[in-house]
């Protein structure tokens, strides 16, 4: 897979092969450090602080950096950005987490239900009570939302140990990726019982490492 974005940058001798930008608090970094982690990929993490000003981050993620956001994985000299198109290379590369042929275009589903859902309410609510307060209603919708997307997590989990058949991939990897943070949101996973059992499996596998933890190491 290859991405439009190769850096201009001169790449010293001794750069990493694979250098993860991420930030403490992003689920969607957590994303692309845990797929590392899991398939025990030789990498170096870079923590960005995101209460910097985009503009006066670091120089080399500025220009890796095409949405200004984190993640971004710089691979061999090319940059690789938005969380589930990082997790689509590393599964790819790494051959690890990547599920069977038959699977790709079910994973390819749960991504994209992740990024509008799942990967949108629940760090939204998380964001607006624990950083950024906002009003009754804008919680009020952002809980509705959390829970429906709870629900149908629990739901698809009431049928398959994860996501899909064959066992972890990057589909659970991406909507998993806030949810060891639920206690924040004031919602809770003994409301959703397949949801806690599946996330205990996560937990349980070598290399899983709490968010906290993976994304605050620099
Ligand atoms: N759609 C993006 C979302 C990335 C995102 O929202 N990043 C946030 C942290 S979780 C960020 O960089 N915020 C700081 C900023 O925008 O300056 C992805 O999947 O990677």
């Amino acid at each position: 897979m290859t991405s439009p974005h190769a850096l201009t940058l001169p790449q010293s001798a001794a750069a990493p092969t694979l250098l993860l930008y991420g930030g403490a608090n992003s689920g969607h970094s957590y994303k692309a450090r845990l797929l590392l982690l899991l398939s025990n990929t030789p990498h170096q993490y870079q923590r960005i602080a995101l209460d910097t000003p985009r503009a006066l981050r670091p120089a080399p993620f500025v220009a890796a950096s095409k949405f200004g956001e984190v993640p971004v994985l710089v691979d061999e000299g090319t940059a690789y950005c938005q969380s589930d198109a990082i997790l689509l290379h590393l599964a790819q590369r790494t051959n690890a987490l990547r599920g069977n042929a038959s699977e790709a275009a079910a994973i390819l589903e749960w991504l994209f239900w992740e990024t509008n859902r799942i990967g949108f309410s629940v760090p939204n609510l998380r964001y607006a009570l624990r950083f950024e307060p906002q009003p009754e209603p804008v919680l009020a919708y952002l809980r509705a939302r959390a829970t429906a997307d709870l629900a149908q997590l629990d739901n698809a989990l009431a049928r398959t140990d994860f996501l899909v058949p064959s066992g972890p991939t990057i589909a659970d990897i991406a909507c998993c990726a806030y949810l060891f943070w639920l206690p924040d949101t004031g919602l809770s996973t003994q409301d959703f019982p397949h949801v806690s059992r599946w996330l205990s499996a996560l937990r349980a596998l070598p290399g899983w490492m709490h968010p906290d933890l993976a994304l605050a190491l620099a």
